[in-house]
């Protein structure tokens, strides 16, 4: 079994690590409270002062922090130290209209580089290797969450960045990569092409991958693992919570082990908001525990996992969350970027020839994850083929350039999208799941 990074804290008994997450859980309400303009009213509103919570249960009578709220305060609103005290500004990554802007103050960045580290450890990365990082390296927390985290551990970093598959292929030959981290598409991406341009992957010196960013199925990893010959394992985080580094899987692949000690995790039934026994699925929520710049209480994440606090055969006593199975709401994941149906709806309304419906369709094709937009046409003069055919080319333009992501645009008929049968749902993911 790999080597812990932090055993102090990843095999505590889980006594005392309830009460140093209760530690941390007071000083971040009292944070809150005094730092954050929109914390103080929330507390206001529901007559609750700090000192009135006296132990985790207590923390229900806050409410969930949403999205919406982050919205709300674009850009710096939830900031709880001022502008002078950040070091780092990172993004939630495409979502049109108002991203989320997340800031890290000297010491978040520490943290974040340390929890980074203990998820290359626990999966056996360290100084004896090369680690090839595609994830896109920008306002996105993948490439920069992992570059620090593999430094840390006295990796050599490639910090090839995302993009074109046969650059990956041609670094990963001749700098000898031995682990890649990435989006798991990517990597099926990459694997591919390998195959399809007939290279022996026994030439390649790559043994383990580090993988998240989006949903991805046991049967893709098995694919992943056979092109590449390599070990996959999963990684999970968001940019509102720090970005990568939340949770990840050690060689048990028994679920990703919590960075506790950061965040305190609820699991809640989705409708009614109460939290369900350990083993069920839920909607997951984080408060956290060390966030300086940024700190969030009870953040509805919308990623629907279970969670298990059993020991773990790797010696670590974090609790491990299953692997994310769905999402509570409308969102489709493709190539890592998060597509919500209304930031499409948005971008199609400004085209007075659209009719009212469309949908998303995600698909596995040979190239990796696909993303079809259908949509209607409305009242339009000229049905000509070649106007159609313009139209569909400024649509699909359009949906490239705002949502930073390649994809296909199809128009179909009237009523075809919500015909008598109703309206038919705005996304459609075609891919095994
Ligand atoms: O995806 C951070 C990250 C980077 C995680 C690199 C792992 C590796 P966001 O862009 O804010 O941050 O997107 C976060 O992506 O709420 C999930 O819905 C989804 N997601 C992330 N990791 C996984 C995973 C980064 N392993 C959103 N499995 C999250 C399934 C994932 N979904």
């Amino acid at each position: 079994m790999s080597a812990i990074w932090n055993p102090a804290v990843e095999t505590m008994p889980r006594e005392e690590l309830r009460q140093l997450q209760w530690e941390r859980l007071q000083s971040t309400i009292n944070r809150c409270y005094r730092y954050v303009a929109y914390y103080g009213s929330v507390f206001n509103e529901v007559g609750v002062q700090p000192e009135d919570l006296q132990s985790f249960d207590d923390l229900r009578r806050l409410p969930f922090t949403t999205k919406q709220s982050l919205r709300d305060s674009y850009p710096y609103g939830m900031f709880a130290v001022p502008l002078r005290e950040v070091v780092r500004l990172q993004s939630s990554y495409g979502t049109t209209g108002h991203p989320t802007v997340v800031g890290y103050t000297s010491n978040d960045l520490d943290h974040w580089t340390d929890l980074v580290a203990r998820s290359f450890t626990g999966v056996g990365i360290g100084k004896e290797d090369v680690v090839q990082i595609f994830f896109g390296y920008g306002l996105f927390t993948g490439g920069f969450g992992f570059h620090y985290g593999a430094e840390a551990v006295g990796a050599a970093v490639i910090p090839v960045s995302s993009g074109d598959v046969e650059r990956q292929l041609r670094v990963m030959q001749d700098f000898r990569t031995t682990a890649l981290a990435g989006t798991p598409s990517h990597a099926l991406h990459m694997g591919r092409m390998l195959e399809k341009l007939d290279l022996d992957p026994h030439s390649l010196s790559v043994r383990v991958g580090l993988f998240g960013a989006e949903p991805w199925s046991e049967n893709t990893r098995e694919e992943i693992e056979r092109l590449l010959l390599l070990t996959a394992y999963d990684s999970y985080g968001l940019a509102e919570i720090g970005g990568p580094g939340v949770s990840a899987e050690c060689e048990c692949r028994c679920g990703l082990h919590l960075a506790e000690d950061h965040f305190y995790v609820e699991v809640v039934d989705p409708d009614s908001g109460e939290p369900v026994p350990e083993g069920e699925l839920g909607e997951l929520v984080f408060t956290t525990l060390t966030k300086e710049a940024f700190p969030l209480l009870r953040y509805r994440t919308g990623d629907v996992a279970s969670l298990d606090t059993s020991p773990c055969a790797c010696g670590r006593t974090l609790a491990r969350m299953s692997r994310i199975k769905r999402r509570t709401d409308e969102v489709l994941i493709i190539q890592g970027i998060r597509v919500a149906p209304d930031d499409v709806g948005e971008i199609l309304r400004a085209f007075p020839e659209v009719g009212e419906a469309y949908q998303l369709v995600g698909r596995e094709e040979g190239q990796g994850d696909a993303l079809e937009v259908l949509v209607e046409v409305g009242v339009i003069q000229d049905l000509s083929l070649q106007s159609l055919e313009r139209l569909r080319e400024r649509l699909e333009e359009n949906l490239r350039r705002t949502l930073g992501l390649e994809l296909t645009v199809r128009l179909v008929e009237p009523q075809t999208l919500h015909g008598p049968a109703g309206r038919q749902p705005r996304i459609r993911d075609e891919r095994a799941l």
